[in-house]
């Protein structure tokens, strides 16, 4: 697989860098030929070279766009040597075999950017370059190709290395390395001539994206891209929607932080979660959680951390939902949930969720790593000189843990183990603190002795102040605020503990 390089084709627009290459060819006694601009700049050199046109028996033709698209040159680069009748076609055609192509294609998207005229940027649609680029990464058997100036040291470094050798590893590199300039150059030329129309969608869907019946609403498109059946088995139920899959993004995140405790059951809806509690059964996990919100779980997406069993589905079944996720399900639970034809069940497969999140952002996108950090008792600080009860202790990590899955800003209340409501996704804490005393009274929750759980530190004193009225006395917040004094005095003096995670969890 070593290949002995013995010729080079250089057709490059920008003649920088180009030195040190073509002095070691001639070192290593490689043939070079090369194009119009490139080759007056190597002879200027006072190196060999062969103009391409000696090869092919033509001029450079149509103002240059016609250079090297011709048999004899791409022969050279698509021959297979390992090919008896390729090699005897060589000699035939009297075709000299090309080892190495080096490009550096017409510049696109610099003419574009430029502001240049129509004409201008049409003519710098490269074709010939881009061509040579593909046949010889095509042939990467054979033919090293180095298709951008930024890999000329690492393309010097490899010939240099044992004298124009080269390993079928190096050139398959350099074939990666050539489909990315290629696809990134077609994807510029593609996304000029698309600035006035909306072609964008529509391809992708036809590539690679799976069509979504249509988006987050019924005018707009939606597709999905991803693997879903290798995280899911499909038991049952229709289609899932654009929504439903941002659900079940939202649920098996959050269920991610309870994948080993006791039998816990959320309900989310609306990417958050209205209902969530943990038990020592899974019916009871489920019925306490739909305790939460009997009214917001009409449609919503379930999921539980054990196998359901017959006693959780009969009760899931009188409940309208749209999606139903577990690790497994008995055959008569199962049997009960298939009973309404729409309803989805999943299984959810072990597999690991990717680490990084993406978003689209003003003309590009926003990158990031998911929230890993989960909230645990050892990472706690202790704020007040009321220290929470250890049943308190575990509230407020459930609490903590949920607040990180819930839309900022947001306050949880919960209580033994159960979630009591919360506010989502509000501008303000207060607001988001206000709300969810305000759902949890209305839902008949006794938010004495409840605790609250915040995404991020208090930047006043007010929130505690309201949680305390409404009955809460443990608080746990990341901490952080330069007036975290003055929430700790208040918990002081009304016997409210406080822990402190050092970790925010906002949610946008
Ligand atoms: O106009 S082209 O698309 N037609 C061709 O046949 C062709 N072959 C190489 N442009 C072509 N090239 C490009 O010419 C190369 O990609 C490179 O950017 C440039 C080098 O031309 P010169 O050596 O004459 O300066």
């Amino acid at each position: 697989t070593v290949k002995k390089a013995t010729s080079a084709l250089i057709s490059v627009f920008h003649k920088d860098g180009l030195e040190p290459i073509v002095r070691k060819f001639q070192e290593l006694g490689i043939t070079i030929y090369s194009t119009g601009g490139t080759e007056k700049f190597i002879k200027d050199l006072g190196i060999d070279v062969v103009p391409v046109e000696d090869v092919t028996s033509y001029p450079s033709i149509l103002g240059g766009r016609v250079k090297t698209l011709h048999p004899k040159v791409f022969g050279g680069i698509l021959n297979r040597q390992d090919n008896e009748s390729d090699v005897a076609q060589l000699a035939e055609f009297d075709i000299p075999q090309l080892d190495i192509v080096i490009v550096d294609l017409y510049p696109f998207e610099k003419t574009v950017a430029s502001g240049a005229s129509e004409q201008d940027i049409i003519e710098k649609i490269d074709i010939g370059g881009i061509s040579l680029i593909r046949a010889a990464a095509k042939n990467f058997k054979d033919v090293i190709c180095v298709s951008s100036m930024e890999d000329y040291s690492e393309f010097l470094e490899v010939i240099s290395k044992d004298n124009g050798n080269t390993t079928l590893e190096d050139r398959k590199r350099f074939a990666a390395k050539s489909f990315n300039v290629s696809s990134h150059y077609d994807t510029a030329i593609f996304n000029y001539f698309n600035q006035n129309h909306d072609i964008h969608a529509l391809k992708i869907s036809e590539t690679t994206g799976k069509v979504l019946r249509y988006g987050e609403n019924p005018h707009q498109k939606g597709f999905f891209f991803g693997d879903f059946d290798a995280m899911f088995s499909k038991l049952h139920g229709k289609e899932l929607s654009y929504n439903n899959l941002l659900d079940v993004d939202a649920a098996v995140n959050l269920m991610g932080e309870f994948k080993n405790d006791a039998p816990t059951f959320a309900i989310l809806k609306h990417n958050n979660a209205c209902g969530l509690a943990q038990r020592e059964s899974l019916h009871q996990a489920y019925v306490d959680a739909l305790a939460g919100d009997p009214v917001s779980a009409f449609g919503g997406v379930l999921i539980s951390n054990k196998e359901i069993d017959k006693a959780t589905a009969q009760e899931i079944h009188q409940l309208f939902c749209e999606v139903v996720i577990a690790p497994g399900y008995t055959a008569d639970a199962l049997e009960i949930l298939k009973g309404k034809k729409n309803r989805i069940i999943l299984i959810q497969n072990e597999t690991e969720m990717p680490k990084m999140q993406v978003r689209t952002c003003l003309n590009g996108i926003l990158l990031q790593d998911k929230d890993h950090k989960t909230d645990a008792i050892a990472d706690l600080s202790y704020a007040t000189d009321t220290k929470p009860s250890e049943q308190e202790l575990e509230d407020l990590i459930f609490a903590s843990k949920l607040c990180k899955h819930t839309k900022s800003n947001t306050i949880v209340l919960a209580k033994n183990k159960q979630l009591c409501a919360s506010g989502t996704g509000q501008t303000s804490r207060v607001d988001a603190l206000n709300q969810a005393i305000h759902k949890a009274q209305s839902f008949k929750f006794d938010l004495k002795g409840a605790v609250m759980a915040s995404d991020a530190f208090f930047p006043f004193p007010d929130c505690v102040e309201i949680a305390d009225k409404a009955g809460i006395t443990s608080v746990i917040q990341p901490g952080g605020s330069i007036k975290d004094q003055l929430s700790v005095d208040y918990c002081n003096a009304n016997g409210i503990s406080m822990v402190m995670t050092g970790t925010r969890h906002f949610k946008h």
